[in-house]
């Protein structure tokens, strides 16, 4: 292990001002998502979809990783030149995402855990091979009466740890996802109380595996009210709350900290972030690992078809560029109508 050039690379992935596509969906969710647009999912449309926001030129200044799928990582664009290439050359760099998504947890009902461990460390070394420099594993947590519990919480920090070390012997910087769900009628308070606990557990859980905690990044999600609640948290209660939790449990060895957009809509993902950024001076640099905060705009725009990518790219540059003027505080909502 290289803590040196992992911490580069951590660092690089919070370079000031750009922040993380996250465009990773398994097989699923990228079916999930093109059929809402009304597009067949298949290996050249996923191709189509993801080469064009790889090559919109707006990459090269907001954004600073790409997390991939597998399938994504071993493929070509159209005229050949491997995806991970038209990454690089935006400036950008490739990860991967490395989990093998959720199953239910034994004597847990409604609890997953993530699951992934076994054969980690030589498809590790394979994803380093193709490009990768950095991957992502993502725990989930789920709020509801009596969930989560602490053997929920436990199990997903210790995989999460697991999984880190083994990036970090693999020479490939771990971001950190436990995501606590925003889904349910749960207020701001719980979450705080979900978030708190889970994030001490992963810091625990990531002492214990010996993780260098400055070659990490953490994803988490934004402490926020559920969904369904009767009452939403205010823009500046969500960054204010989200902070004393964060400062309360991440230690500031880690270089930055990368949110999730769990579901808000796309404007309220750079709301929150733009307010806590205006929050500083922090002890880590904040932005964004956003998938679906970064893409319904130009999935939408596009449509699956070949004479929207110019729309679709737009909508990709508009957000990219949103988000990465709320990671520097200096977003404000009149910027949103200047959508090119
Ligand atoms: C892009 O979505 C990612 C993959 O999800 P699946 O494994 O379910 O296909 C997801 O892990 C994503 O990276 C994070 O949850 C953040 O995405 P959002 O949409 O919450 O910003």
């Amino acid at each position: 292990m290289n803590i040196a050039e992992l911490e580069k690379i951590a660092r690089a992935l919070v370079a000031p001002g750009k922040g993380i596509l996250a465009a990773d969906e398994s097989s699923g969710t990228i079916q999930k998502r093109f059929e809402k647009i009304g597009v067949q999912s298949t290996a050249d449309s996923r191709r189509d979809y993801r080469e064009f926001l790889f090559r919109t030129p707006a990459m090269r200044e907001f954004i600073s990783g790409v997390i991939l799928y597998d399938e994504t990582i071993r493929q070509t664009a159209k005229d050949g030149t491997p995806l991970v290439k038209i990454i690089e050359a935006s400036g950008a760099i490739p990860g991967i995402k490395v989990d093998a998504g959720t199953k239910p947890l034994p004597a847990c009902p409604g609890e997953v855990v993530t699951e992934g461990l076994d054969g980690l460390a030589s498809r590790l070394a394979d994803y380093h091979k193709l490009g990768a420099r950095f991957a992502k594993w993502r725990a989930v947590i789920d709020i509801g009466p009596g969930i989560p519990s602490y053997d929920c919480l436990h199990a997903n920090a210790h995989a999460l740890a697991r999984y880190a070390a083994l990036c970090q012997a693999a020479n490939i910087v771990p971001i950190v996802e436990p995501e606590v769900l925003m889904d349910g009628d749960h207020d701001i308070d719980r979450c705080y109380a979900v978030t708190e606990w889970m994030l001490k557990e992963t810091y625990q859980e990531l002492y214990y595996a010996k993780v260098a905690l400055e070659g990490t990044i953490l994803k988490p999600n934004m402490v926020i009210s559920g969904v369904k609640a009767a009452r939403q948290a205010s823009v500046q209660d969500v960054a204010k709350l989200t902070l004393k939790c964060l400062k309360e449990c991440v230690p500031p060895a880690v270089p930055g900290i990368a949110f999730l957009s769990g579901g808000q809509s796309d404007e309220a993902a750079t709301a929150h972030l733009d307010a806590m950024s205006k929050m500083g001076p922090l002890p880590w640099t904040l932005t964004f690992s956003y998938g679906r905060a970064l893409q319904a705009a130009p999935q939408k725009a596009w449509s699956g078809k070949p004479d929207n990518v110019a729309a679709g790219q737009r909508a990709f540059a508009h957000r990219a560029r949103m988000n990465g003027l709320a990671a520097l505080g200096k977003w404000s909502p009149s910027l949103e109508k200047e959508a090119a």
